[in-house]
């Protein structure tokens, strides 16, 4: 059936097919989770709900141009996947980052549709982005680049057509920057975007939302699987940006100890525990190196990328109870999985969207870990963002407070709905699959009662 699919899917793209490698990685494993469901229930193939939904519905494609300091003018390729809107407006992230292509926007937009309809909440999926590398640019360079964006963007988004948000490289700053372009250009103040900062109608909690979820998740998980808290237990966090800052902040404000962080170009392990204020000041307030973090404590160990074990990561070479994989795609492979079942491991939770290898994962689900898979787990920061465009349409301000109950609340239903759904399918305690049909099931309704 996966051949099949594929095959279908070539003749469609005359795109370059290495590009969708990715893509297909993510929806390969989606169609073996819900082959049982479309074998009981003939509906879902009478009204062809898998070759409809793994097509989306629009890609943009369009030039950004802008001025770098040096009045040198600089040009990148944006994009938006509007990938299904079967259950609210298109809904996900905006990623600026080097590797960004149509392939990677695709599966993270498929994987966005799934996660999406896991939160009970009335959103459809979408990711866009930029091949725009942020790193080494000036606040001022970040902001020409966002109008530029912006100025073809908004052609396409609105508050029930599509709403972005961030992603890697894309934080309240960038947010920032792109609604005051769209309020620029269409004279109208609305809540277009999602993770705004909270003094023009941003949600409080937004940047939390992601890694606190992450974390409420794999309680309620391990409350469920075996009746174990994660306060006392050493866990390891990949990931130095949003998603893995706020991870690390509530382990530690549920009495974990966190031991691990990293970026993109070294992994610091801290046995004594990660001082995450310092982190913050590096990554969020300076930009700097995580190998900064060794001009405080020069009893940690920073361990460069090209000292990484042949075929893994640092990160998971440490010892620990706990793993948060946050950085971002394919980060966690075959070997880094060898690595951590034979320390002892025994619970992952993916904060960053697909960071396991199917390798990987295979690994995990059969050596029985507690698994919890990036749809599910992850959840937690486009929630917010839907709680973010329920405050704007209503003009109102919720209290932290009441944000961070229903995220809580958010997270333990999608947990329990992700098992539940995993036992009536036979296959009790694969979060994956559990995820993967929930997801679909009722994206697949939608499609089914709205027709073609
Ligand atoms: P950020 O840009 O804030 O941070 C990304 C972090 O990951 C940085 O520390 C970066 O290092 C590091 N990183 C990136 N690539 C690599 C790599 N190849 N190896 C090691 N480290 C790497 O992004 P987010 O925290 O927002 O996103 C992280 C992941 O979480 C992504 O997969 C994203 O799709 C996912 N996610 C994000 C959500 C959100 O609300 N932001 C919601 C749900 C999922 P460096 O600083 O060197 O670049
Ligand atoms: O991957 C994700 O879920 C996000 N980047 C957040 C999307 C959103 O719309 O808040």
């Amino acid at each position: 059936m996966v051949e099949t699919i594929k095959d279908e899917l070539m003749k469609f793209e005359n795109s370059n097919c290495a590009e969708d490698s990715i893509f297909f990685q993510a929806m390969e494993e989606v169609i073996y989770s819900i082959s049982p469901l479309l074998e009981s229930d003939p509906r879902y193939k009478s009204h062809a709900i898998l070759e409809r939904l793994v097509v989306p519905d629009r890609i943009i494609e369009f030039k950004v141009t802008w001025l770098d300091d040096n009045n040198k003018i600089q040009v990148n390729t944006g994009y938006r996947v509007q990938f299904n809107n079967a259950l609210g407006p298109y809904k996900g992230g905006l990623r600026f980052h080097p590797t960004v292509n149509k392939g990677v926007l695709k599966f993270l937009g498929f994987e966005q549709i799934l996660k999406n309809s896991l939160t009970g909440l009335p959103i459809g999926g979408a990711k866009g982005g930029s091949d725009f590398n942020p790193k080494g640019k000036s606040d001022f360079e970040i902001m020409k680049f966002c109008s530029a964006f912006m100025t073809e963007l908004h052609k396409y988004i609105g508050p029930r057509v599509d709403v972005p948000a961030g992603d890697i490289g894309v934080g309240a700053r960038e947010i920032g920057y792109l609604f005051g372009e769209y309020k620029k250009i269409t004279s109208s103040y609305e809540g277009v975007l999602t993770g705004k900062p909270f003094m023009f109608g941003g949600s409080l909690m937004r940047p939390e939302a992601t890694g606190y979820g992450v974390v409420y998740f794999t309680e309620t998980m391990l409350e469920q699987e075996l009746k174990e808290p994660l306060s006392g237990k050493i866990c390891t966090v990949s990931g130095a940006g949003n998603v893995a800052i706020y991870t690390i902040e509530k382990l530690q404000a549920i009495g974990a100890i966190v031991v691990t962080c990293s970026d993109s170009q070294g992994t610091i392990y801290d046995s004594r525990g990660i001082d995450l204020k310092l982190v913050k000041e590096i990554k969020l307030e300076r930009r700097a190196s995580i190998k900064e973090y060794l001009d405080v404590y020069k009893e940690a160990t920073y361990i460069p990328v090209s000292e990484y074990p042949e075929g893994g990561h640092a990160v998971w070479n440490i010892p620990c109870y706990a793993a948060f994989p946050c950085a971002t795609q394919n980060e966690l492979t075959e070997v880094d999985a060898k690595n951590l079942i034979a320390n002892g491991c025994i619970s992952v939770s993916e904060g960053a969207n697909m960071p396991s290898t199917p390798e990987a994962t295979e690994l995990f689900l059969s050596n029985k870990i507690c698994f919890a898979p990036a749809k599910a787990a992850n959840a937690g920061g486009v929630a917010v963002s839907e709680f973010e465009m329920s405050q704007n349409a209503s003009m109102q301000k919720w209290s932290f407070e009441k944000v961070d109950e229903k995220l809580k609340e958010t997270m333990q239903q999608i947990c329990k709905r992700v098992f539940l759904t995993a036992k009536d399918y036979g296959v009790e305690g694969n979060y994956v699959d559990g995820a993967n049909i929930a997801g679909f099931k009722r994206v697949a309704d939608a499609m089914i009662a709205e027709g073609i």
